[in-house]
């Protein structure tokens, strides 16, 4: 079951090789639980795997749906992404119509979390995916975590700054319109210094890439989350 208190997940792609002794390392880490997610090369195969290896260890195991191809039973969630500065309305509510059509009628709804994401990076993959064709400035991100509390009552706003790391003050400025919907952020968390930080603005911390490059400082994130207040 998602927790409301979660403050830190780490984010592991289907499609880059991880050996079994990193991810006994990540799954015994302390962290909440595993999101199971990525952009590119995702396969029900090698979604299947990594949800088996994960298996193994007691960490709740979540499903980031990017592909309808790739759900599969089996997680203790699933994290559905709903792109707010997407310009093309398949990555806003396009999927997702076609994928309720054929499998609405077998949905737990008490399994599914939507994520309103505002994509930050646009020289990520999920930016040139998605068609995020502007940078949202400062007031834009007020504008789109507004929409997510006040206008769709989403559960979660994220933050997605994948592969660089975002500006305190945007973080801190979307955390302050937030009551009922929860801040994710992810985006860069290579330290424990970056991840107190942005750790003081949002209600979760969300690391990914740092896993594949610095182990070791990727599993100190853990702690440096917790022992983090936040602040706003
Ligand atoms: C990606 O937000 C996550 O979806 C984490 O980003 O890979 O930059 O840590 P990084």
């Amino acid at each position: 079951m998602y927790e409301k208190n979660w403050r830190h997940l780490f984010k592991l792609d289907p499609a880059k090789p991880l050996t079994d002794e990193a991810l006994e390392k990540i799954a015994e880490s302390g962290t909440d639980a595993i999101v199971v997610g990525g952009t590119d090369g995702i396969t029900l195969e090698n979604v299947l795997d990594l949800l088996a290896r994960i298996r193994r260890f007691s960490v709740p195991v979540i499903l980031e749906v990017s592909t309808i191809e790739s759900v599969s039973l089996g997680f203790d969630f699933y994290f559905i992404p709903t792109v707010l500065n997407s310009t093309n309305v398949k990555w806003m509510n396009g999927l997702h119509h076609e994928a309720l059509k054929e499998y609405g009628h077998l949905m737990n709804w008490d399994e599914v979390l939507t994520e309103g994401y505002c994509i930050m990076n646009l020289d990520c993959k999920a930016a040139k995916q998605a068609e995020v064709l502007k940078q949202p400035t400062e007031d834009d991100v007020i504008a789109y975590a507004q929409m997510a509390e006040h206008l769709f009552g989403l559960p979660v706003f994220y933050l997605e700054y994948s592969g660089t790391y975002g500006e305190p003050e945007i973080v801190k400025e979307a955390a302050y319109q937030l009551q009922k919907t929860r801040l994710f952020y992810g985006g860069g968390i290579d330290t424990v210094e970056r991840a107190k930080e942005m750790a003081q603005y949002a209600d979760t911390i969300i690391v990914g890439n740092v896993v594949y490059t610095d182990l070791k400082e990727a599993l100190r994130t853990v702690n440096a989350v917790k022992e983090t207040a936040k602040i706003v």
